[in-house]
Formats: C-alpha cells, sequence, structure tokens
C-alpha cells in the first residue's frame, strides 16, 4: 500500500490506525483448532456450493466495469486493465453461509477494498456501503466491515479464474461476514452516509451479518 500520508485525524488515518491493530490471519496457517474456527450454528462442507437468484450474467471482460461512487472525493469506473493494475493481493480465508455452511481455507487473489478505499477516498460521511451486482443483486455493509483487511475484490480462486457461477469475473469478498454480502458478479460500489437495504436485506437477512454473533436475520 501506498503511504500517501492523509492529514492528521482524517477518517483515512483513523481507518489506518485501526486496521494496524487488528492484526488478521489472513494468510498462511490459521492456528485455531477446526473446531474454533466454526461459528455457531454452521457445519463444514469441502465443497464449494453455488448461490444466487437463478440468472448468472455472462459478462465478457471487454465490457467489464466497476463504478465506485456515492459519497466519495474521486468517483471513478475501472475497466478490466484498469482494475488489474491495482496492486493484487493473495489472501487465505474461510466463508461462511447463513444456509449454515462454511468452508476453509480459501484461497483468493484480487484487490483489497483499502486499496479502492485509498483510490477514491471516501467522504467523512460516508458510513456505509452498497454493493450492486451485474444480476440486479444488491447488499449493504457498514463502512468498516467492507474496509476490513482482509476484504477484497476478487477475480481468482485457489488460483484459477473465478467461474461464472461464483460470480466471475470479479466478486466481492467479506470473509468475517455471512457471504451473501460478498457481492457475486460486481458492477458497482456506494457509499452513503445511511444504511439502505439490499435485497436479502429487505427481506429479513440482517443489515450486518455477523456469523460470529449469528446475525442471520433482522
Ligand atoms: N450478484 C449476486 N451476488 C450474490 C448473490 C446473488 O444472488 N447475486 N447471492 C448471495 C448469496 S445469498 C450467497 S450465499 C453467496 C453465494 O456465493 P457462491 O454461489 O459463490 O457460493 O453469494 C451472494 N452474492
Ligand atoms: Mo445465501
Amino acid at each position: 500500500m501506498t503511504d500517501d500520508t492523509p492529514p492528521p485525524d482524517s477518517k483515512l488515518t483513523r481507518s489506518k490506525q485501526r486496521w494496524a491493530s487488528e492484526h488478521k490471519f489472513i494468510t498462511g496457517e490459521d492456528p485455531r483448532t477446526a473446531q474454533q474456527r466454526l461459528p455457531p450454528g454452521q457445519h463444514l462442507v469441502r465443497d464449494w456450493p453455488v448461490l444466487d437468484l437463478g440468472r448468472q450474467p455472462d459478462v465478457a471482460l471487454e465490457r467489464w466495469a466497476l463504478a465506485i461512487g456515492g459519497l466519495v472525493e474521486r468517483p471513478v469506473t475501472l475497466d478490466w486493465a484498469a482494475f488489474m493494475a491495482l496492486p493484487q493481493r493473495r489472501t487465505q480465508s474461510d466463508m461462511h453461509c447463513v444456509t449454515t455452511w462454511s468452508r476453509y481455507d480459501n484461497a483468493w487473489t484480487g484487490v483489497a477494498t483499502r486499496d479502492l478505499l485509498d483510490l477514491v477516498q471516501a467522504r467523512e460521511e460516508a458510513a456505509f456501503v452498497l454493493l450492486h451486482g451485474y444480476d440486479g443483486y444488491t447488499t449493504n455493509v457498514p463502512l468498516a466491515d467492507f474496509a476490513d483487511e482482509a476484504a477484497m475484490v476478487v477475480h481468482s480462486w485457489e488460483g484459477k479464474p473465478l467461474t461464472r457461477s461464483h460470480g466471475g469475473p470479479a466478486r466481492v469478498l467479506i470473509p468475517h461476514l455471512y457471504l451473501w454480502k460478498s457481492a457475486k458478479w460486481v458492477r458497482g460500489i456506494d457509499f452513503m452516509a445511511a444504511d439502505k437495504a439490499g435485497f436479502w436485506e429487505v427481506n429479513g437477512y440482517h443489515m450486518r451479518g455477523d456469523p460470529w454473533s449469528e446475525e442471520r436475520y433482522s
């Protein structure tokens, strides 16, 4: 990450200080036991189930674009080349679906949401994010969760391009929340002052979705 020395006490400075103190286990071996890694009410699977609204958009790389806007200083629309020119990071994380399956040790490649935040610079009043998929899906997350150290826009899983069924060319990944917050086929990221329910949230799912406190439904 570049050190662009933001003004003292800006929102970005405070975020970076918090990020620096978190020290999540985003790469390498997870020191917890398999049981310690399993949130309440979840069971472990080895395959990777596919869940969506039943429409899987076919987005060619040539027409793929990611628009990042709303309450930001520098809105941007990234085409595939611009997205791939951003710092590429490899992480490993577990995923937890609200339908009760969890899958451990997924290897991801993509762009950290923090690098996207560095690019667009969220305004002081931005506090929530709405993610948009090419299938019309939306989901909302608090900015602090979107900015988590392990959160990314990923394009590869286990070293291979993300399949269309799992959200390729690129999807959001916020591994510390239930997987419905990780929008597949992402096309838009909107910064907002107030929270706004997305597709499943309108239908009773939780506004935050922390698997460790079983924030399944509201
Ligand atoms: N664009 C989009 N993203 C989406 C969904 C969707 O229908 N459309 N479904 C969500 C739900 S409910 C889940 S559980 C996960 C499933 O991701 P997977 O199919 O890769 O396991 O994607 C989430 N992201
Ligand atoms: Mo889901």
